[in-house]
């Protein structure tokens, strides 16, 4: 543990530098009693009205509100196929960067060839900032109903702190350090800001061997104290499973186009793929700038 957190020093250090009230949120943002105090919930009742058309979805404002709240995570986000279609296209026709590495590019069908010149497992391939060159994932960030749920979960303006594009690759014997860098196999908590929303969206068919994202429902609130005393964000799933109860352990499959939104300061993960690569987009809002360096997926510098 102290190794990982020495590990990645340099980049918290960085993170502090370009705004210190990060530190501030980082040190004290895993304890529920300080998230509510910096950010408390809205009370009373609350308007949740449908935006009035031009958005891409057609779930309800309510009743994805509703499972935020009670869950931490809703389904209800189907994306229109010419959007899955474009952004696929997209990601087909431009390298990726081998995890995290931008001396690692490839195009996805090349993964193999890339492993065999890296001479280990590549287990994500990144777009980092060319995704902002497809013009469906700025439509999908600045879909009404998407910043409306967004704004209404926060309580509060909600601000972009991230816009992912990435392969999770199936890999044979990933390190555990090619794990953790890949935030797979290890149920962990994001410390983005004092409160975030995610939205994910499948661009693949993702079915139980396809690596599916596993989310804990309810630790977003319901949370243990060893949870909050707690220097790192990542813990054996065993141990939140344990914690938190097998029941509300979600696995979270669905066919391309299939959507969710997530409060990220739950557990969750990614697993390692056994069947196909799997192609993922992550929009992410919080209520304050977050580290421009994560923006785009950055993970730790180098
Ligand atoms: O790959 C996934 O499904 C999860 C990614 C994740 O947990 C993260 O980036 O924090």
């Amino acid at each position: 543990m102290i190794r990982r957190i020495i590990a990645r020093a340099p980049t918290y250090i960085a993170d502090a530098a370009q705004d210190p009230k990060w530190l501030v949120m980082f040190a004290f943002g895993r304890f529920m009693m300080f998230r509510r105090l910096a950010w408390p919930s809205p009370v009373g009742e609350e308007p949740s009205d449908q935006p009035a058309g031009g958005s891409l979805f057609t779930a309800s404002l309510p009743s994805v509100l509703h499972d935020l709240r009670t869950d931490g995570i809703s389904t209800g986000l189907m994306l229109p196929p010419e959007h899955v279609a474009a952004i696929r296209q997209f990601a087909e026709s431009h390298p990726c960067f081998g995890n995290f590495n931008r001396d690692l590019a490839f195009l996805p069908e090349a993964h193999r060839e890339a492993e065999a010149r890296a001479g280990k497992p590549i287990l994500t391939g990144h777009y980092l900032e060319s995704v902002e060159q497809c013009p469906s994932v700025d439509l999908i960030r600045s879909d009404p109903l998407i910043l409306r749920i967004a704004e209404r979960y926060l309580a509060s303006t909600p601000k972009p702190i991230s816009t992912r594009l990435w392969w999770s690759f199936p890999a044979a014997a990933p390190s555990e350090q090619d794990l953790h860098h890949a935030s797979q196999g290890k149920m962990h908590f994001d410390l983005d800001d004092w409160r975030t929303l995610k939205f994910f969206f499948y661009l693949t068919d993702v079915g139980p061997a396809d690596g599916p994202h596993v989310y804990m429902r309810g630790s977003h609130e319901r949370r243990k104290w060893r949870h909050q005393f707690t220097p790192v964000v990542g813990h054996d799933t065993a141990e939140v499973v344990a914690a938190y109860g097998r029941d509300n352990l979600f696995e979270v499959c669905g066919a391309a186009g299939f959507g969710f939104a997530e409060d990220s300061f739950a557990f969750h993960m990614g697993q390692v793929s056994r069947g196909k690569p799997r192609l993922m987009l992550e929009v992410g809002f919080g209520v304050s700038s977050a580290p421009s360096r994560r923006f785009h997926g950055e993970l730790v510098l180098h």
